[in-house]
């Protein structure tokens, strides 16, 4: 089963967005499997978003995530990186597809509200950046054949 990490960034926390956000996911039916409230270290993004660090708006990125605290988490399902990204919408809020978390709740590039995987490679190094094996839990729903055919 495919596994995807999942930010609330400081700014969704702030606006009181977190549950908002989760809700739109569990109604996907993607299974929650890992989730924590934390603020990360400056060394901790910088490593997260290390593919940008050589662009311009690297500094105030790294100052924004580390800003406040952030939640954290863990969904899974069968190709659960692209459903996320899809419910997540693009990039930039101007141009995100309205119904999507972006296109609903954003408009500021700087301030998009939430963070997903963008390959499974990528699922695979960001969750160890978040979470041990420990945190992540084995568990079955007696919904599960509702969501997705046996
Ligand atoms: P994240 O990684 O936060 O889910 O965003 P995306 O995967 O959708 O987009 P990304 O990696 O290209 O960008 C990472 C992060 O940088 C911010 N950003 C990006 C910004 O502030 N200005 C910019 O011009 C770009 C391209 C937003 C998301």
């Amino acid at each position: 089963m495919e596994r995807t990490l999942f930010l609330v960034k400081p700014d969704g926390l702030q606006r009181g967005l977190v549950g908002e956000i989760i809700s739109r996911l569990e109604g996907r039916g993607l299974k929650l499997v890992a989730m924590k409230l934390m603020r990360m270290e400056e060394d901790q993004a910088r490593r997260h978003y290390g593919e940008h660090v050589d662009r311009p708006f690297f500094p105030g990125l790294v100052e924004f995530i580390t800003s406040g605290p952030l939640v954290a988490m863990v969904w899974e399902a069968d190709n659960a990186v692209e459903i996320v990204r899809g419910t997540i919408g693009g990039t930039d809020p101007v141009s995100s597809a309205p119904g999507t978390i972006r296109g609903d709740l954003g408009v500021n590039i700087g301030r998009n509200l939430v963070h997903g995987s963008d390959s499974t490679e990528s699922a695979q190094r960001e969750i160890s950046l978040f979470f041990s094996p420990q945190e992540i839990l084995d568990y079955s729903r007696s919904v599960d054949p509702w969501i997705t055919e046996p």
